[in-house]
């Protein structure tokens, strides 16, 4: 694709001078991202030209020199891997490298691969319009110059534009005033002066402790204080070193696939299922490791259930407080508004020990709030300063900052502020629709910030570089995500985060900073692996969700990646790695030893007020049941529910988190009752039990601290369909009198040509083979018509009690329990439907687990309670 110009006539050389430079691509910025893709394009054998605004290079590490500022991942970790020569060379000369280093080694990249004469330095890019009649971007810079090229790629950075300080009086000082993000390079001298520092930030963390080794005064302005803990820096830890040096490529891929960009294993037990004492054992190893990545590496519920997370917080309070002399001064510097990890936590070299000082005062602005900046100081409600100097480290306008800061105009002359005015929306982080053939580097709703950088830089340049290939290579000028999916990859990013505690804490994650900014969670959240998987998958399948255009033709493959919830996706990649046998290979024996062993692992649900077993006559012998009792006072309304298994497996227990979740949140008796399994006892065994079941509850109900007339049913899978056939016989009996049906993917026929069997038949734990054996061992095929096998056969459905069938996108039951709540709707029930996006036949029940699933609990919890007259309850 590059540019050649021939020279000519006089003329013509004129008429060429005056003409804007063209490249294939122009990229912005020369920090990490950008001088890695600028060696990308130049391997591939792309025109590029850089702008930075900076006089060199370095992006972050260039502005960010403020005393104190080093990374806070360990540097093996946070460095390029694309030059095993370069990884060979470069030595680091501590755990966590300071900024002068950092940008030395960058420095080093840049002449070891001649990047700079690419690079033209001091020029900003304020505008940039994409011209549809050439298909081109014309790019417009600060020296008054245009530059043309078919790719625009900003490399700008997540945190790299300053936030205006949103302080009363702000500029009316007349000392000297720095901003951390923006450090003078020949630093600044803080020796005998009366100093401020606003921020609590890392930018603070990292320099207050500096800063009070030299100034005379110190005082910290403190609006939200933030969880900080030692970095324990020193030399490369041996034991990394040997680890990187012994196999740097297989580090480095373990890196890729990790979580966060850092090699380490994704926890897999949870916060509660250990004792107290091991549980801190955890914490303070974790504390002593330094590692700022190491809570998140203990309790796999620590991100998501806030009991578990508030564990944390208070091990790193104490911490605190242990630290810090002056009790009130402790008790200030300790978060209480957020939970650990929501606001980005900091690791630090004494920055506690630092308030211990007799010349270093903190100011809490929650009890204290400034009034205004003076010429002076700083004046608070209560008091007046006098300083020298006010330090800014107020952070910055995250993510999107750097991107809507430029006039950047796609199709129909949209700018890139308009269309993200309500917050990013984005493919994959990388492209976002109307503005073709341009790209963000690390861009919002991609992992970014929550990783290490450098790893999910160098993957969004090779996935960039692989593209403009292909595009190359397949004659296309053109690319841009389609509105499906880029409407589904928000969605998916915005389902990550509604399940973690980060929505809750007003963090730059959430533009929560940045007055007027929307309030929108604006990383990935779900991992550097699964974000690397779902990038990858993208590919192999023809560039899903991309439109092309070029001489080599227009195509598209539509579609969206990532329909899973997130908290369902990782579940069923860690039912893969398990490679555990399909159940319907195994004896029926073994399938139920497997459940009891699956089972077992769970967390158990919400505590209830009790739980009460026994036995109830079922039609052919005692059936056992337990009953779980709200713990508000009684009586109660009752529910029979009937579990799941396929009519072979399962017991009162096997669904006890879902039977005690609906109790609390229902307020409702629920009474888990078992029934005879086939093969043992086949059709029409269980349904009979069941009846006879819920006819013995609905005789018993106040001896159970029920109440008379108020009973409902409920069941998942085959105990739904035991639940609708229940109420079609007290219909057809006359009785007991059922207020309503909860049907959960309930089974409501035999028919495996629907095309939920057919698109969802394997890989989504319920499969079309296991669904079938578990039709033989229940059915004969001369029975599987029945309406006592298959409701939704049953020439009469009107009459019915009240109905609401939950059904889950990937699940092969999802057509005939949409086709049930459609008939009894059609035969005048009061049925609803309820379909959950994203959901497998086995997710809704997994409480504690599937916290995507809560929503649908809930909706499910309030149909008992709207049938069976209780009131909104929690
Ligand atoms: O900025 P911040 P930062 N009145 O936004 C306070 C990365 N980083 O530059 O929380 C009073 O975190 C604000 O208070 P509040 C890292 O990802 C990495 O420190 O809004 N106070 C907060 O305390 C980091 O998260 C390293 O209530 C005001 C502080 O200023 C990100 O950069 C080092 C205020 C801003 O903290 C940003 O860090 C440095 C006001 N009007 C940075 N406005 C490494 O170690 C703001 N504040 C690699």
């Amino acid at each position: 694709m590059s540019t050649h110009i021939e020279t000519g006539s006089t003329l013509e050389r004129e008429e060429l001078a005056s003409r804007p430079a063209e490249f294939d691509v122009v990229v912005v910025g020369a920090g990490f991202a950008g001088l890695y893709m600028i060696y990308k394009l130049r391997q591939l054998g792309f025109s590029v030209i850089a702008f930075e605004s900076a006089d060199d290079v370095g992006g972050t590490w260039y502005w960010n020199r403020y005393p104190g500022a080093r990374c806070d991942i360990e540097s093996i970790d946070y460095s390029y891997s694309f030059d095993p020569e370069l990884q060979r060379e470069w030595q680091w000369s501590e755990r966590y490298a300071t900024q002068p280093e950092i940008l030395r080694y960058l420095g080093y990249v840049a002449d070891k691969h001649d990047l700079r004469r690419d690079i033209r330095f001091s020029t900003r890019v304020d505008s940039a319009r994409w011209d549809e009649e050439q298909r081109k971007w014309r790019i417009f810079t600060d020296d008054g110059e245009e530059t043309l090229c078919r790719f625009y790629v900003m490399a700008t950075g997540c945190l790299s534009v300053p936030k205006t300080p949103d302080v009363p009086g702000y500029g009316r000082f007349k000392g000297e005033s720095y901003y951390t993000g923006r450090w003078p390079k020949e630093g600044v001298d803080f020796t005998g002066k009366r100093v401020a520092v606003i921020g609590t930030g890392s930018s603070a963390i990292q320099s207050i402790p500096i800063i009070a080794q030299q100034a005379a005064e110190l005082v910290v302005f403190q609006r939200t204080p933030n969880y900080s803990r030692p970095a324990f820096n020193g030399s490369v830890p041996a034991e990394k070193k040997a680890a990187f040096d012994a196999d740097p490529e297989g580090y480095r891929e373990k890196a890729r696939w990790s979580f966060a960009g850092v090699p380490m294993e994704r926890p897999m037990i949870r916060t509660f299922q250990v004792s107290e004492e091991e549980r801190l054992a955890r914490y303070e190893e974790a504390y002593n490791s330094g590692d700022l990545l190491a809570y998140g590496q203990i309790f796999a519920d620590a991100g998501t259930n806030p009991e578990a997370n508030e564990t944390i917080c208070e091990f790193l309070r104490n911490k605190i407080r242990s630290v810090v002399r002056d009790p009130e001064t402790a008790e200030a510097l300790c978060p209480k508004d957020h939970y650990y990890g929501t606001k980005r936590p900091c690791i630090d070299s004494g920055y506690y020990e630092t308030f211990n000082l007799p010349h270093v005062k903190l100011v809490d602005l929650r009890k204290d709030p400034f009034r205004t900046i003076t010429e002076t100081g700083i004046d608070t409600q209560s008091r007046s300063f006098t300083f020298d100097v006010i330090v800014f480290a107020t952070g910055f306008d995250a993510m999107t900052g750097a991107l809507v800061s430029v006039d950047i105009r796609g199709r129909d002359g949209l700018t890139l502020a308009e269309k993200w005015s309500e917050g990013p929306k984005t493919y994959l982080g990388l492209m976002t629709t109307g503005f073709p053939n341009f790209f963000t580097i690390t861009g919002p709703q991609s992992p970014s910030v929550l990783s290490n950088m450098v790893v999910s830089i160098e993957q969004h340049v090779d996935w960039i570089g692989a593209c403009l290939d292909h595009m190359r290579e397949q004659r296309l000028e053109v690319i841009e995500p389609t509105p499906v999916a880029e409407a589904g990859w928000v969605q998916h990013t915005e389902d990550g985060a509604n399940i973690s505690l980060f929505p809750r804490a007003n963090s730059w994650y959430m533009g929560a900073n940045v007055p007027g900014k929307p309030r929108v969670f604006l990383p990935y959240i779900a991992g550097v692996d699964r974000y690397r998987k779902a990038c990858d998958e993208v590919v192999q399948r023809g560039y899903l969700g991309f439109a092309f255009d070029g001489p080599g033709g227009a195509r598209c493959n539509d579609g969206v990646i990532c329909r899973l919830q997130p908290d369902v996706a990782v579940l069923l990649d860690t039912f893969a790695e398990l490679g555990l046998p399909p159940l319907e290979t195994l004896s029926v024996e073994e399938a139920r030893r497997e459940m009891v062993n699956a089972n077992a692992m769970r967390p158990p649900g919400p505590e209830v007020g009790e739980m009460v077993d026994g036995t109830l006559p079922g039609a052919a012998g005692p059936l056992a049941y337990r009953l779980y009792r709200p713990a508000t006072p009684g009586p109660h309304p009752m529910v029979a529910y009937f579990h799941g298994g396929g009519w072979v497996l399962g017991g009162v227990d096997s669904d006890e988190p879902m039977c005690r979740d609906l109790c609390v949140r229902s307020s409702a008796i629920i009474v888990s009752v078992d029934y005879r399994h086939a093969p043992e006892a086949r059709f029409p065994a269980a349904v009979e039990d069941g009846f006879a079941a819920v006819r013995w509850l609905a005789e018993h109900a106040a001896e159970l601290g029920g109440i008379p007339g108020k009973l409902a049913v409920c069941g998942w899978s085959a105990g739904g369909n035991i639940a609708a056939v229940v109420c079609q016989m007290a219909r057809d009996a006359g009785g007991p009198k059922i207020a309503g049906q909860l049907l959960l993917t309930p089974v409501t026929d035999w028919d495996p040509t629907r095309p939920s069997y057919v698109e969802n038949g394997e890989g989504y734990v319920l499969t079309a083979a296991l669904m079938r054996w578990f039709w033989d061992h229940y059915a004969d095929e001369a029975d599987r018509h029945d309406p006592k096998a298959a409701p939704l056969r049953a020439r009469d459905l009107s009459g019915l009690p009240r109905a609401l069938v939950v059904t889950c996108e990937f699940d092969p039951l999802r057509d005939e329990g949409a086709a049930y709540a459609e008939a009894l709707a059609r035969a005048g029930v009061d049925a609803r439907h309820l379909p959950c996006r994203g959901q497998i036949h086995t997710s809704i029940p997994m409480v504690d687990v599937i916290l995507s699933g809560a929503g649908a609990r809930e909706e499910m919890a309030a149909a008992l309670r709207r049938f069976l007259g209780v009131p909104a309850a929690r």
